[in-house]
Parts: structure tokens; C-alpha cells; sequence
């Protein structure tokens, strides 16, 4: 998996300099009422790989499998479509987002959010906030975090990775559909998809919840899914009320359409999903640090780490934190032979 990310941002990059070729192009994977579809970002080469969509979608590049909800459970294939099976039976995913790096699967099913791992164990609710359906999730791993959309409720929402620390992130919204997290700058993104009385706008704010922005007013078609292109700089969201996949830029200009076809569309992923235009990468495990799931390699997942790094190679408490570390600084240094000395003085 490791070499795997390596050699697709390298692919990325010479993709970049000699223009790929459509064998190799980054592709978008999408959810309508009737099917499961993908096309090349810039909308060519339009293809069915699966019946049986209207549920969330996403997309594992690294492992070779796409993902998506049917109502009933929710099902994985090869990226082309063929091998089709029940990944996870019984379950409404009406979101999905991957964590490739960690091998985990978050999704919501009405207002709760579940996790599993790629291997199918591990099936686990960690948040019933009980609100209404969550059409929308997102990760933002560089601090840990899942967020998700409640359509009713009209607020973005957020929690750890293993379901603590639920809150709320942006509320006051009309119907927020689809979330769309980048980590790089901070951002979140958002489909609302009625607000006032208009048919829907495009929105963003920094991940905390502050600067709530509108981005796109005009030909948004009462938005659904959402997703970003890194690579290339684009947002792209589904047009539910006029068939058509739209783009823009992150900053929300240059609007236009990537694919016209009719049909209630509804969720929509692209395979470049935990790429980064950060290559920081502090453990060197290959993995950059905003789709690495533990940053420091110490075992605690990001956003439950005491310490936001801690030095590579030392022994950690199950908190993330140095052990030797006496005065709770994250560092361990010779301020912690004069605050044990402290100690021991003052009894
Ligand atoms: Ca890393
Ligand atoms: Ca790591
Ligand atoms: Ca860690
Ligand atoms: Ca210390």
C-alpha cells in the first residue's frame, strides 16, 4: 500500500508534465438513482460499472476498490466494476469516505456515523447524534477528525476518529447534502442544497467552523455530492435538479460543466481523494501527513494524540505521549530532571 501511494503521485506527476494517457487518467466515480458510473475529470469516456447506485460513494485507488451504497448494504468492485460483492450487508450508506492509509471505512446511515476496516471486521457505530440523514462525510486526517452533514438539522458536524468529542462544527444552514475536507488548507466545503428560498449554493469555512463563506450562487442545481480534485486544483459537485456534474475552482470561479446527462445524480468521488499538496511527510513512512492517520507513527491515532508529534523512534504512553515526559511538555529534556527534583523537594 505504501509503494502503491508512492508510485500513483509519481504517476501524477509525470502525469502532469507529459499529459497522461486515458489508460492512466484520474477518474471520478459517481452514485445516480439507477447506477454506478465513472468518467475522466475532464467528463470524457462516460462509462456504467455497476446498477444498483443512490447511496454514498468512495474510492480506495491504493486497494483497487470503489465503494457505494445501494439502500440495502453497501457493496465494493474493482475500479473498472468487475469482482461486484456485499462488502457490508444491512446497512443504508448514505455517505461514504475511506482512510486508505489506515485501511478504514467511515459512512453514515440516517444521522449515525460507522466505521469498519477494509477487511470487513470491525463494524462499529461510533456517533448517534439524532438528528436527521447525513447525506455527506468527510475526513480531515492530519487532525483526526470525521465530519458529516445533517440534512435536517442544518449544521455541519464533527468528531474524533473513534467517535469522541462529538460537536457542533457550522449550524444555522438550509440542508447541507455533501462534505468535502481539505486538509492541506483548512478548508471544508459544502453542497447546500436548499437555503432561503434558492435552489442551492456552494460553501466553505475553515475546518473549525469559522468564515463561513458563500462560494457559488448561480448554476449549482440544487447541489448533492461534492468532492475535490487536489491535484488539479477543482471542486466538483453533482447538480441533483439538472443531471449535470459541475466544476469549479477551489476559489469558486470558473464554473462550468464536466458532464450533462440527465438523471437524479447523487454522490460523487474521485480517486485522488487522500492526495495532498503538502508532501510533508514527518515519520517517512511515504504517506504525506494529511492522509496519514498517525503522523508520528507512535501507534495513537492523530487528534487523540496528547502530543501533536512525538520524536520518532521513542516510547510512548497509550496517549501518544513521551514517556520520561514529566512536566507534560511533549518534549523530554532536562526540564524533567529539574521538575522530578521539584517534586521530590517540596515533600
Ligand atoms: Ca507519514
Ligand atoms: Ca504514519
Ligand atoms: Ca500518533
Ligand atoms: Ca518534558
Amino acid at each position: 500500500m505504501r509503494f502503491a501511494t508512492i508510485s500513483r503521485t509519481i504517476a501524477v506527476g509525470l502525469g502532469l508534465i507529459i499529459g497522461a494517457s486515458s489508460a492512466e487518467a484520474q477518474k471520478m466515480y459517481w452514485t445516480d438513482v439507477t447506477y454506478v458510473k465513472r468518467a475522466n475529470l475532464d467528463g470524457t469516456e462516460v462509462e456504467v460499472i455497476a446498477t444498483g447506485g443512490a447511496g454514498g460513494i468512495a474510492v480506495d485507488v491504493d486497494g483497487g476498490k470503489v465503494y457505494w451504497g445501494t439502500g440495502g448494504s453497501i457493496r465494493r468492485a474493482n475500479l473498472d466494476g468487475t469482482n461486484e460483492e456485499v462488502f457490508i450487508p444491512n446497512t443504508n450508506a448514505l455517505a461514504i469516505t475511506i482512510d486508505p492509509a489506515g485501511g478504514t471505512i467511515y459512512w453514515t446511515k440516517g444521522s449515525q456515523v460507522w466505521k469498519a476496516n477494509l477487511d470487513g471486521t470491525g463494524v462499529e457505530n461510533i456517533v448517534s447524534p439524532g438528528g436527521g440523514p447525513a447525506y455527506g462525510i468527510g475526513l480531515d486526517l492530519r487532525r483526526g477528525r470525521v465530519y458529516w452533514a445533517d440534512n435536517t438539522w442544518g449544521k455541519i458536524m464533527r468528531a474524533y476518529l473513534d467517535g469522541t468529542g462529538m460537536e457542533d462544527v457550522v449550524t444555522g444552514l438550509g440542508h447541507p447534502w455533501g462534505v468535502a475536507i481539505d486538509a492541506t488548507t483548512r478548508k471544508m466545503y459544502w453542497a447546500n442544497e436548499r437555503t432561503g428560498g434558492s435552489v442551492g449554493v456552494i460553501q466553505r469555512a475553515d475546518l473549525n467552523g469559522s468564515n463561513v463563506e458563500v462560494l457559488i450562487t448561480t448554476g449549482v442545481y440544487r447541489p448533492h455530492g461534492i468532492a475535490i480534485a487536489n491535484d488539479i486544483g477543482k471542486l466538483y459537485w453533482m447538480g441533483h435538479a439538472a443531471g449535470r456534474i459541475k466544476r469549479a475552482n477551489l476559489d469558486g470561479t470558473a464554473v462550468e460543466d464536466v458532464v450533462v446527462e440527465g438523471g437524479e445524480l447523487m454522490s460523487i468521488a474521485i480517486d485522488s481523494s487522500c492526495t495532498s499538496q503538502d508532501p510533508t511527510d514527518f515519520d517517512g513512512d511515504g504517506i504525506p501527513d494529511d492522509c496519514d492517520p498517525d503522523i508520528d507513527n507512535d501507534g495513537v491515532l492523530n487528534g487523540m494524540d496528547v502530543c501533536e508529534y512525538t520524536p520518532l523512534g521513542m516510547a510512548v504512553d497509550p496517549e501518544g505521549r513521551p514517556k520520561g515526559d514529566m512536566n507534560n511538555d511533549c518534549v523530554v529534556d532536562g526540564l524533567d530532571i529539574q521538575f522530578f527534583v521539584s517534586q521530590f523537594l517540596i515533600w
